[in-house]
């Protein structure tokens, strides 16, 4: 109080918005003067302010800036002391508080340590620039476990000694928002596991599929300047002698739609700038290839090159990838002539031939290009884009299209040439990789899909990444609040619950039938008449009292998500989501003369025996052929949720620090919202709280037994588990006894785990020296 009136002039008075502060520390800080605490300022962002005095609910601190100010005691938050600045494993903070997670990963970040433990999840946080925490050094250190500094390298290792140790599969998930840096960090960890499995050289190849899948199938996008467009799963197969022996690569849902029509400001895919830019003089002139300004799918976007990116350069390293993956140089070309007739095609244009609006696409440079390049006449593909065959009672009839039909005629059979081509390069590098695939060893899987994405503008497309992203968080959740919690329970041990964020109840809204987002979907893409604005209609119709929907004016609704609220507009949903190619085009390709689209084709007819809907065919497999492309999605969601389930995963979060793509700029705002969502705070929480470490009573007693004094052999594993407690003087806050199992906090395992190897250590020196007498 003393202090108080020493302080003059009068202060400002701040009231804080309090915001959730989910981990506010309800430590009283009345009376504890000289300490530091946090104090929020009116722009949100924390700052660290000196203690002066307290009295009773108001308190005086200061701040860095100088600035002397009264604040409510209630809304400071406690600081953790200076020495555990930039530990490690947040749960090493005395103080667990949203600000002093911040500040803690923010104090390691300023250092060029991205990456930091939350219990057993490890947060990685982008650094926009080149670290140098990678290399043959670093993987050496790790592997030595020289260094214990938290990083993807050790993740890694922890895979591969537990896919060893205990015979199970294993899997490293990696999640984030769009550019928070998951593609990167599956690629640091393949890099490890290629070299510690590595030998056989296969190791090559896998990391090599890497170039490949992102010059097809990643974009500069807003977000991120190197963006999956494609959901990854890479399984890597390893021998009973631990070296990998082939690897198996899945994918998931190609953004389609970025061939034919892209925002302002981002790209189509990488490697339509890459071969325009690099492509060879003898390879230009057989594709008849121009600079990627002059055509008509990449000059929408209005954007042709990424800061710090040689597209020819990259060209160059594809195409050695591809030569290393064993993809021969006549089917190269004709994967770059694919290309070309995609580009090419988006250059036809339409001339109106009656005046009932029906066009023609007239014979100019992109129709003679494109019939070239796929291998059929002028003429055929001419009639493919401007008419269709119908099927009407018994009568064969043609039918003239009009102009928006056969513009979608063009773009539906561009981009199903190139998802297909995407298709056909994923099989040949599987069939490359498959070496030792019949092998009976285990394997380690590596998760990197699409990040959550909001922009202005939502479709289709970021409808089924944000909704893939959900059903990550649930088995994020799953794994690390209910299964955890679940076994304190089932076990019978002392033990609040912790409660965590659901996102069960956005997940239904997607999945529910028949009254869910998917299958109001699906059915309106049925209705012979429905149309985006009447499918949004019945979404508002049906799906208002879930809370997690919110129908919007006109066309679009918002879905609450884990990471943020989305408004989604509902133009384009349908075809989208019907995805439909017309028998013509089907026709066309399998009768062209150039080999690709003749397989793509040719999969597209032997899986579809009859048509279903009239004249048109859908693409992809017998059962498919039914589904839509947001259930077939689903379905693949779920297979992948099963197969990770039978794995022990690994989590790895990515964190973005700032939206603009730069290094050195930590926004607290955002990084905090990402911590947030993800539940990463309250997973530290759980752990810190919680008894990580579990042994069942029987291996408890054999493994520990030997070191008690007394003779305990007769025993029950319970009551030796107990007696071995006692010796070691175990203090009871630090294990609990279940039914089944020992539970034990952070460390305690530890100690036991020294002595029983001091021991042992003692037991075989005496051997060897009790051996040295008798020789
Ligand atoms: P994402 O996979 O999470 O986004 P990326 O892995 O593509 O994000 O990372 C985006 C960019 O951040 C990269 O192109 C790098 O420039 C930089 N970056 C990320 N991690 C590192 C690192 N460890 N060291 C240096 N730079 C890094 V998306 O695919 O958009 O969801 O769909
Ligand atoms: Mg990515």
């Amino acid at each position: 109080d003393e202090d108080l009136d020493s302080v003059t002039p009068p202060l400002p008075s701040i009231s804080l918005f309090r915001t959730e502060r989910r981990w506010g520390d309800t430590t009283s800080y009345a009376g504890k003067k000289k300490l530091q605490s946090w104090f929020q300022l009116p722009n949100g962002n924390w700052e660290l302010g000196k203690i002066l005095s307290a009295s009773g609910t108001e308190t005086v601190i200061s701040l860095p800036n100088e600035k002397v100010l009264k604040a409510k005691t209630e809304d400071l938050v406690p600081a953790n002391p200076d020495i555990l600045d930039g530990v490690d494993d947040l749960m090493q903070l005395s103080y667990l508080n949203e600000p002093s997670v911040l500040y803690n990963l923010q104090y390691r970040y300023n250092q060029d340590m991205i990456y930091t433990k939350a219990g057993p999840v490890l947060v990685a946080i982008n650094p926009f620039k080149k670290v140098s925490l990678y290399g043959n050094e670093y993987i050496e250190a790790y592997k030595r476990k020289a260094v214990e500094s938290p990083h993807v390298y050790a993740i890694t290792d922890t895979a591969i000694r537990e896919m060893v140790r205990d015979e199970v599969n294993q899997s490293i998930i990696i999640s984030g928002e769009s550019g928070a840096g998951k593609t990167e960090t599956a690629k640091i960890a393949m890099q490890y596991l290629a070299a510690l499995g590595g030998g056989s050289g296969i190791e090559h190849e896998i990391l090599k599929t890497n170039p490949i899948l992102e010059a097809f199938g990643n974009a500069k996008t807003l977000r991120n300047d190197n963006s999956s467009r494609f959901g990854k799963l890479i399984e890597i197969h390893f021998s009973e002698t631990g070296k990998i022996s082939g690897a198996n690569i899945q994918t998931f849902l190609l953004e389609k739609s970025r061939v034919v029509q892209c925002t302002e400001g981002e790209r189509s895919y990488h490697i339509f700038y890459q071969l325009c830019a690099g492509a060879p003089p003898a390879l230009r002139d057989m594709l008849n290839l121009k600079s990627a300004d002059e055509y008509k799918y990449l000059q929408q976007s209005n954007c042709y090159s990424i800061t710090g990116v040689n597209d020819a350069e990259e060209f160059r390293v594809v195409k050695e990838a591809l030569d290393v993956v064993h993809i021969n140089e006549e089917d190269q070309e004709s994967v770059f002539a694919m290309l070309a007739a995609v580009l090419w095609l988006g250059n036809i244009s339409f001339t109106v031939i009656d005046n009932e609006n029906h066009v023609e696409a007239m014979a100019d440079e992109g129709l003679f290009n494109a019939a070239k390049l796929v291998g059929c006449s002028l003429e055929e593909l001419q009639l493919a884009l401007s008419t269709r065959k119908m099927r009407v009672g018994n009568d064969n009839i043609v039918q003239k299209l009009t102009l928006s039909q056969a513009v979608d005629t063009r773009d539906a059979l561009a981009k199903s040439i190139y998802a297909c081509l995407f298709e056909w390069l994923v099989e040949q590098i599987n069939k490359s990789l498959a070496v030792g695939k019949r092998c009976t060893g285990r394997s380690i899987s590596i998760l990197d899909i699409y990040g959550f994405e909001s922009f202005d503008r939502n479709s289709f497309e970021q409808f089924c990444i944000n909704y893939a992203n959900e059903r990550l968080q649930q088995h994020f959740n799953r794994h690390l609040f209910k299964l955890e919690q679940e076994e304190y329970i089932q076990d019978g041990i002392d033990w609040t619950k912790v409660e965590f964020e659901d996102n069960q109840h956005c997940l239904s809204l997607f999945e529910k039938r028949p009254l869910g987002l998917l299958s109001l979907l699906d059915e309106e893409s049925t209705f012979p008449n429905g149309s985006d604005l009447t499918f949004a209609n019945k979404l508002k119709q049906h799906l208002s009292s879930n809370s997690c929907f919110r129908g919007e004016r006109d066309k679009a609704f918002t879905v609450s998500h884990y990471a943020g609220e989305v408004t989604y507009n509902t133009t384009g949903f349908l075809e989208k989501n019907r995805d439909l190619l017309h028998l013509d085009s089907i026709q066309l390709l399998s009768s062209c003369s150039c080999h690709l689209p003749q397989i793509f084709a040719s999969n597209m007819l032997n899986q579809s025996e009859k048509p279903l809907v009239g004249p048109l065919y859908k693409l992809g497999g017998v059962d498919s052929q039914k589904l839509s492309v947001a259930t077939k999605f689903k379905g693949q969601l779920f297979l992948l949720m099963k197969r990770l389930e039978n794995t022990t995963p690994h989590f790895i979060r990515c964190i973005k620090p700032n939206n603009i793509q730069s290094p050195g700029l930590y926004e607290q705002g955002l990084v905090l919202q990402q911590l947030r969502c993800c539940g990463v705070l309250e997973v530290v929480r759980i752990s810190r709280s919680g008894f990580p470490t579990r042994m069942s009573h029987q291996k408890f007693a054999r493994r520990y037994g030997f070191l008690l004094l007394e003779n305990v052999a007769s025993q029950d594993p319970l009551s030796v588990s107990v007696a071995i407690l006692n010796q070691f003087n175990i203090l009871p806050e630090m294990y609990q006894v279940g039914y089944t199992k020992l539970f034990f906090r952070t460390g305690q395992i530890g100690v036991l785990e020294d002595t029983r190897n001091r021991t042992l250590h003692g037991i075989l020196r005496v051997q060897s020296c009790f051996r040295g007498h008798q020789a």
